[in-house]
């Protein structure tokens, strides 16, 4: 489709301003359609970026190579420029949003010389939802277009909606590489240098800029950019919740339905909980969503969540049958692989795919590359955050209501992170003001070698939100309490529950297999949203009674009193690192109800 044929004035003159500033050889509208996405890949292949896989092993599938500066997000390249350095807060880069359109645009200027300009109208969330909201991505990156026809709903049916005055928050994406004449990408990741990546975020405005990177969230603006950053500003404003959550659908023996969504920060197995197969017998887990929930009230005083995804943007290393077979499944075909191994006969490989290596393969750089186990310093052959970009309709434990525009009424919100002590399997909430305490001090270990500080420590990352709050953190925990203080009827709100599969004993082993058995603590949750339920008032919370959780294999009675007990003086020593290193950061936007939650376990523990 041609610009001149859009009936939307605004988004017209704004697609015409942009292609003024990038200059780029043509502009064409997305239609959606299957069509558009082989001919994406066609042109990606033509251009040497993209080989296509083995059709009898991974049919429709096709995997990238980036440049290694371009394999992540990069969040000290990730700005929240607000007008005010106050709104963005502490745990955001600020930089004043004049000053940054100003650098952008020169950046801009001619930055899709040689290339087309696509602009793709998207739906976060089933199309026409009451919750889902429009964007529109301006790139020129054909890789993206392709990976936004899996990751969001695209094309002409999304400017149908739009109409001609319709709300669309604006997104530039640029990978900063422009082309001379007759020059190619011939094989070579089009990106920029490091210090000319910027992704921007202008919360006030509901605008994206992205520029120099073709990778992931940087560049799949839907997703992390306007489903989470800008989101989150929308949702205080307009009181609903956009969060980094997975919804799944559990049924019980009986068949009594219910939907749980949980904020775990990354590398704790979401995907992997989202679609767990159960080790218990007569209950069924779904897949609703892997990474982001959107909540609104309904009519009738449930909070209701759509995924406003459309596939999953996996990380492949550790993914395999054992671990999570229903995402194997998913990306057996009309998949994207990107930084993964490519063996001889074109199927991909990758650390912890389950076997080892078929002979001599190509690493994610493109070169030979042969297993060798006992070199432990062996580069790996997938990138470590490679990724599959896999339709959620392929995915074999995919709820029937996944795309039900009003969205699925919520009972339970877990909250979680790799904590090897103190932390118990599974502890609820007393109440809302509670929960949201629990979630503002999510944590995980990380590991001396993971990352440039003491063996041991807990990296807070509130609510799994860290990187992805568009606006102060302290404003944020404020807009949870508020959200249960005005909830109409506060006995429908979601039970909050704060879980922990990763305890591990004095040897270092972990104490919970974690996994499919996973499904016993949700049983346990389950039944405590109906009131069930063995369980006990601890002055941190309800734990569940010893024997209300059954027991799977290898975990015995006394690793089971372990894992649920009240550690005390670890509880201690965690209450004195929030209040002496966590709370602070938050300054005088710090609500004193989370204060008064630490002062009030600390009695009852006292007491
Ligand atoms: C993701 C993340 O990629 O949370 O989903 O980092
Ligand atoms: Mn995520």
């Amino acid at each position: 489709m041609q610009t001149s044929e859009l009936k939307h004035a605004q988004l017209k003159k704004w697609i015409e301003d942009a292609a003024a500033l990038m200059q780029p050889d043509s502009v064409e509208v997305c239609d959606g359609t299957q069509a558009e996405y082989d001919r994406m890949i066609q042109i990606t292949k033509d251009a040497g970026l993209a080989t296509e896989l083995n059709p009898q092993k991974r049919p429709g599938c096709v995997l990238f190579r980036s440049d290694p500066s371009d394999v992540a997000r990069v969040e000290a390249r990730t700005y929240i420029a607000s007008k005010s350095k106050d709104d963005a807060g502490p745990t955001n880069n600020w930089v004043d949003p004049a000053e940054l359109k100003k650098t952008m645009s020169e950046l801009y200027k001619g930055s899709m010389k040689g290339r087309v300009m696509y602009v793709i109208p998207f739906s976060m969330g089933p199309v026409g939802s009451n919750i889902a909201k429009i964007g529109v991505e301006i790139t020129d990156s054909p890789y993206v277009v392709a990976n936004m026809h899996i990751m969001a709903r695209v094309g002409s049916k999304v400017l149908d909606v739009l109409g001609k005055d319709g709300f669309f928050v604006p997104c530039f994406h640029s990978v900063g590489k422009p082309l001379s004449p007759g020059q190619k990408d011939n094989g070579v990741w089009p990106c920029a240098p490091m210090d000319k990546k910027y992704i921007s975020h202008f919360p006030e405005t509901r605008e994206i800029w992205s520029y120099g990177s073709g990778y992931g969230g940087n560049a799949l603006l839907g997703k992390k950019c306007l489903a989470l950053r800008i989101a989150s500003v929308l949702a205080r404003d307009e009181g609903w919740l956009a969060e980094h959550m997975l919804i799944l659908k559990i049924t019980n023996p009986e068949g009594k339905v219910k939907y749980i969504t949980g904020a775990f920060p990354s590398a704790c197995g979401k995907t992997n909980l989202a679609m767990l197969i159960p080790t218990l017998p007569g209950w069924k887990v779904e897949t609703v969503g892997d990474d982001i929930a959107w909540m609104k009230f309904g009519e009738d005083g449930r909070l209701y969540a759509i995924n406003p995804e459309a596939g999953f943007f996996g990380v492949a290393p550790g993914t395999n049958n054992e671990s999570n077979k229903n995402a194997m499944d998913t990306i057996q075909k009309n998949t994207i692989f990107t930084n993964v191994a490519l063996t001889a006969d074109k199927d991909v490989w990758w650390e912890g795919i389950g076997y080892d290596a078929p002979g001599e393969v190509t690493d994610w750089k493109g070169k030979p590359w042969k297993q060798d186990k006992a070199n432990k310093e062996q580069e790996p052959a997938a990138h470590p955050n490679s990724r599959f970009t896999g339709p959620a309709k392929q995915c074999p434990v995919v709820a029937k209501e996944w795309e039900d525009p009003k969205g699925v009424p919520i009972s339970a919100f877990l909250f979680g992170g790799r904590r090897p002590k103190t932390i118990p399997l599974v502890n609820q909430a007393k109440d809302w003001a509670h929960g949201v305490f629990m979630g503002s001090i999510v944590g995980s270990e990380v590991t001396a070698a993971a990352l440039d500080v003491k063996a041991g420590t807990i990296r807070r990352d509130p609510f799994a939100m860290l990187p992805f709050c568009g606006y102060h953190m302290g404003d944020y925990f404020k807009h949870w309490l508020n959200l249960g203080k005005n909830a109409k009827d506060p006995s429908k709100l979601p039970k909050i529950f704060f879980v922990n599969w990763f305890r591990k004993n004095d040897a270092g082993k972990f104490i919970w297999p974690g996994y499919g058995d996973n499904s016993r603590v949700l049983a346990w949750i389950f039944d405590r949203c109906d009131g069930k339920g063995g369980a006990v008032e601890t002055p941190i919370g309800t734990l569940p009674t010893p024997d209300a959780i059954v027991r799977p294999n290898g975990v015995s009675e006394d690793d089971m009193k372990e894992i649920l007990k009240v550690d005390i003086e670890g509880w201690k020593a965690e209450i004195a690192d929030v209040r002496a290193n966590h709370y602070p950061k938050f300054g005088a936007k710090l609500p004193a109800e989370l204060n008064d939650q630490l002062s009030a376990i600390e009695k009852r523990l006292a007491g």
